[in-house]
């Protein structure tokens, strides 16, 4: 049977313009469906780089206007790879064009935003999806097959880092080219909204809601020369943020994200305590799933390591790669996004984030914010 086309126009063409097409590119070998994925268009301003990233990653043609990408009859799926400040116009313009859509992290600026961006994808019935990666890495998937068989019992505790250092140099300018996380007119927000949103989607989906939050956050650097405008302006941007929450479920939340700990460059931890087990993960060691079992009894009880490697032992996503025993990386999480978002287009049933789901984790993300800034806790609002 013919394979029905999904053709990607994707805007933007940084980092996550390469993750994100290495697993369009990867999909189709290692996750057969009935669709085959098609890089249609790129599109960016900048004409010249944009073909410059068309001829590299094989997208068919460019385009400098994402509005002409969006109008375009031969696009079904729109990937949105742009600045935060970008994603909700472009998101309601391509839901309304009818165009499926996959948005990069974070949803968006903040709550009324994300609103109006699941307003228009809920009434416009377009397959959409927010690219929150981790929860696809093998060993982050098997936590999740853990905690909705029970094994945890109770939980009691859900602590997560995420910490990276590559901004501490105070001569580090912001705005522009690679530097537009360190603007808050382009990114909302700082060290929140670019990693600690992981945490918390991670979390979300993990150990369900967060009711209230008490939230810290820096600025370490107070002001920066901004590419934009040539000239010395305040950094708007929260530079570390640190809260402490509680889940729906009676457990308790303890966070942790900067970009100033020096010598970490994506040191994104959890450690989840259940009664009856713990379970540790560590983007440094994807593969592996850390274990306390308290079931076990007697000499054996202790920490264990999965290597989630293991396709015989059922493990999430491993029978489509090697043979056991041979780890995947960082970038098949995004590829596992891709097949994950195909399965719900040909099962009828969406696979998450949805931005629903994503606008759950900008509830966060506000909350936190007002709580840093109020200096009060705060009642995580709902979606
Ligand atoms: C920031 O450095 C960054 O690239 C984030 O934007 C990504 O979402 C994270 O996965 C890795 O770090």
């Amino acid at each position: 049977m013919a394979k029905k086309q999904l053709r990607v126009g994707m805007i933007g063409y940084g980092f996550m313009g390469r993750a994100h097409s290495n697993a369009y590119k990867q999909v189709g070998q290692f996750f057969p469906s009935q669709h085959e994925v098609v890089l249609k268009a790129a599109c960016a301003r900048d004409a010249e780089k944009i073909k410059a990233f068309a001829n590299q990653w094989g997208y068919e043609s460019t385009e400098t206007d994402w509005r002409k990408l969006i109008e375009r009859k031969d696009i079904d799926v729109v990937d949105i790879c742009t600045p935060n400040n970008m994603h909700k116009e472009i998101a309601i313009a391509a839901a309304a064009a009818g165009k499926a859509i996959l948005c990069e992290k974070p949803l968006a600026m903040n709550v009324p935003e994300g609103r109006e961006m699941v307003a228009a994808v809920e009434k416009a019935g377009v397959p959409n999806m927010v690219w929150y990666n981790y929860r696809r890495i093998p060993a982050v998937t098997l936590a999740k097959k853990l905690i909705d068989e029970g094994r945890l019992g109770r939980i009691f505790h859900y602590r997560a880092k995420f910490l990276q250092d590559w901004t501490i140099k105070s001569d580090l300018p912001q705005g522009g080219q690679g530097l537009w996380r360190l603007d808050v007119a382009a990114a909302g927000s700082g060290v929140s909204g670019d990693l600690l949103a992981h945490c918390i989607d991670t979390s979300l989906w993990l150990n369900g809601r967060l009711d209230s939050v008490c939230a810290m956050t820096e600025t370490f650097v107070k002001e920066r020369m901004h590419n934009l405008t040539g000239k010395v302006e305040k950094v708007g941007i929260d530079d570390a943020c640190t809260f402490m929450g509680r889940y729906e479920n009676g457990s308790l939340a303890n966070f942790e994200s900067t970009r100033y700990a020096r010598g970490h460059k994506a040191l994104y931890t959890f450690e989840i305590n259940g009664e009856d087990m713990s379970l540790f993960w560590d983007l440094h060691d994807l593969h592996r799933l850390q274990i306390f079992d308290y079931k076990v009894e007697g000499k054996l009880r202790g920490w264990s390591s999965i290597h989630v490697t293991d396709n015989g032992g059922d493990h999430p996503y491993m029978q489509n790669w090697w043979v056991p025993g041979l780890a995947i990386g960082y970038d098949s999480s995004f590829t596992h996004q891709v097949a994950d978002f195909i399965q719900g287009l040909e099962s009828g049933k969406p696979q998450g984030p949805t931005f629903r789901d994503a606008l759950e984790t900008q509830c966060v993300l506000d909350a936190i914010l007002d709580s840093a800034k109020s200096q009060k806790w705060v009642d995580v609002p709902k979606g």
